[in-house]
């Protein structure tokens, strides 16, 4: 069943305060100019742009403390956004948002859960987005999301929204995964959430690891929030990351991926985020981005 019929709201989080490379706050232009809201028409959904979140730039404002750069920032578009997505929620829309560096899961999944309750999520990433100040190795916000929704981490991440935690490992399900800082898999693995590694989907192949992630998420929830960096596929695919790690899905298995969860219905908000057009080759990577929220979102009567 489609969750929140055929009403989508597109978010515009244009952020790069959470990683430090430039260019990820043009991913929300890149992605529409690679034609999202008329793919999506076309798919049959009435789509609603709310255009973007007001975000400060990196160089107007001072960093901050060295774990946690530009935490002030980072809380208050996170703040802003969490509002964007209950509210569309409890209107009857289903959320797409766009980023932006990962940090502003954090708000989106805040928002999500205080819709709709207790929620599944599924995190596609080459990475575990589960440090915290204490283990991370950048000072990068977009490296502590995951965390930060399961409880872990600053107080100030930790408990927007006022409530914490917003997930369950038992729930949270990382995919696409490999490469892990080496506390931060400590983290995971204490955590108790489930991964599957690209050597889980070597071995068992992207639709057996969906499935599964699918049951994992689903089990005693309301829904699933469903988290795609784009760095999660091969940089072949998805160069405009700005930290791309090789061995990542090829396109069949990012679109197989969609697919399957397009089919299970499960999937009541999403994040497409960390596309950066100044390290892309032609909005290859928006284009991506465009084509998988297709996938994720079409309609599988034929
Ligand atoms: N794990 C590293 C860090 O925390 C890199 C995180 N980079 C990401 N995460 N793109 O998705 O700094
Ligand atoms: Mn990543
Ligand atoms: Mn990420
Ligand atoms: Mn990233």
């Amino acid at each position: 069943d489609q969750k929140n019929g055929k009403k989508l709201r597109v978010i515009g989080v244009p952020s790069d305060l959470g990683q430090g490379r430039r260019g990820v706050d043009m991913g929300p232009s890149a992605i529409r100019y690679a034609g999202l809201s008329d793919r999506l028409k076309e798919l049959g959904y009435d789509v609603q742009d709310l255009g973007n979140i007001d975000v400060p730039t990196p160089e107007s404002r001072v960093q901050g403390h060295e774990k946690l750069k530009y935490l002030d920032q980072v809380r208050a578009v996170c703040d802003e956004l969490r509002v964007l997505v209950r509210d569309s929620l409890r209107d009857g829309f289903m959320p797409i948002v766009l980023g932006g560096d990962h940090s502003l899961a954090i708000g989106s999944v805040a928002g999500a859960v205080e819709a709709r309750g207790r929620l599944g999520c599924i995190w596609f990433d080459a990475h575990g987005d589960m440090n915290t100040d204490k283990t991370t190795p950048s000072g990068n916000i977009h490296g502590m999301p995951l965390a930060a929704s399961l409880g872990l981490g600053h107080v100030d991440l930790v408990t927007l929204g006022g409530f914490s935690p917003k997930l369950h490992a038992e729930n949270v399900v990382l995919v696409g995964a490999r490469s892990i800082d080496p506390e931060e898999r400590v983290l995971i693995r204490e955590s108790g959430m489930h991964v599957f590694t690209m050597a889980d989907v070597d071995e068992m192949g992207i639709s057996a690891v969906m499935h599964k992630a699918i049951e994992l998420a689903s089990k005693g929830t309301q829904g699933v929030h469903l988290s795609v960096d784009l760095d999660a596929l091969d940089p072949m695919y998805a160069p405009g990351v700005g930290t791309a790690v090789n061995g990542g899905f090829t396109y069949r298995e990012g679109h197989l991926a969609m697919e399957v969860l397009a089919a299970s219905g499960c999937v009541t908000s999403v994040d497409f985020v960390e596309v950066n057009p100044i390290l892309d080759l032609q909005n290859r990577t928006g284009t991506m981005a465009v084509e998988l929220a297709s996938s994720l979102l079409g309609l599988t009567v034929m």
